[in-house]
């Protein structure tokens, strides 16, 4: 499935993200940087020891406390095919009334604004926070399309956005979401 927003392609595919040659990964990290599970565990495993150097470089320059909920950092991509892997932290679902919605944007926004500080054109994303994080899949593809619609109406150097969700089950959800909010908005 794939929309055109201004002359960008937003398109949701299903699969293991960590196979995506794009720019840019997004990597649902948490605050401490050095790894865990779900879509985590996968992009260092595979990405292999150099990923988690810079994350520690980060930390200890940047983020002594670890990164904050909603923001995004960037480190190489390591033995992935994506030339670059950005780690951002989507907030832990607490049933939605501590600011999740806002926090699940601001993630997916400020990862764009660094893809495109960057100058990278071509990026993909994990569904944050709806795995360990236990954010209902159904609102959180909402407001990932929805957020990253917009940044694309506003901003035309990003050519490419890939959701690429891991099961059929979620896939199914992103796209019911495209529908919604493409079609009868
Ligand atoms: N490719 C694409 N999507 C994946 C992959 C993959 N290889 N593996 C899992 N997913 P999660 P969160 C999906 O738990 O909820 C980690 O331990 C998965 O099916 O990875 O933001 C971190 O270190 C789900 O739909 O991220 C944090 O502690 C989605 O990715 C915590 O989990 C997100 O699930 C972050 O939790």
């Amino acid at each position: 499935m794939e929309r055109l927003v201004g002359k960008a392609r937003l398109r949701l595919v299903q699969g293991d993200i960590t196979d995506q040659d794009v720019d840019a990964i997004v990597n649902a990290a948490n605050p401490s940087l050095m790894g865990g599970g779900g879509v985590d565990g996968a992009i260092h495993r595979r990405g292999g020891p150099k990923i988690l150097e810079e994350c520690r470089k980060i930390r200890s320059e940047e983020w002594p406390d670890g990164l904050p909920t909603g923001k995004a950092v960037i480190t190489s991509g390591g033995n992935l095919k994506a030339r670059y892997v950005i780690h951002t932290v989507g907030p832990i679902w607490r049933g939605g009334k501590v600011g999740e919605p806002k926090l699940l944007a601001e993630a997916y926004r400020n990862s764009l604004e660094l893809a495109l500080r960057s100058g990278l054109k071509r990026v993909s994303f994990p569904s944050i926070s709806t795995g360990a994080y236990g954010y209902p899949i159904e609102e959180a593809a909402r407001i990932a399309l929805r957020t990253v619609k917009e940044f694309l109406e506003e901003r035309d150097l990003i050519e490419e956005v890939n959701f690429v969700l891991f099961t059929e089950a979620d896939f199914k959800v992103y796209l019911q979401a495209m529908a919604e909010i493409f079609e009868h908005k």
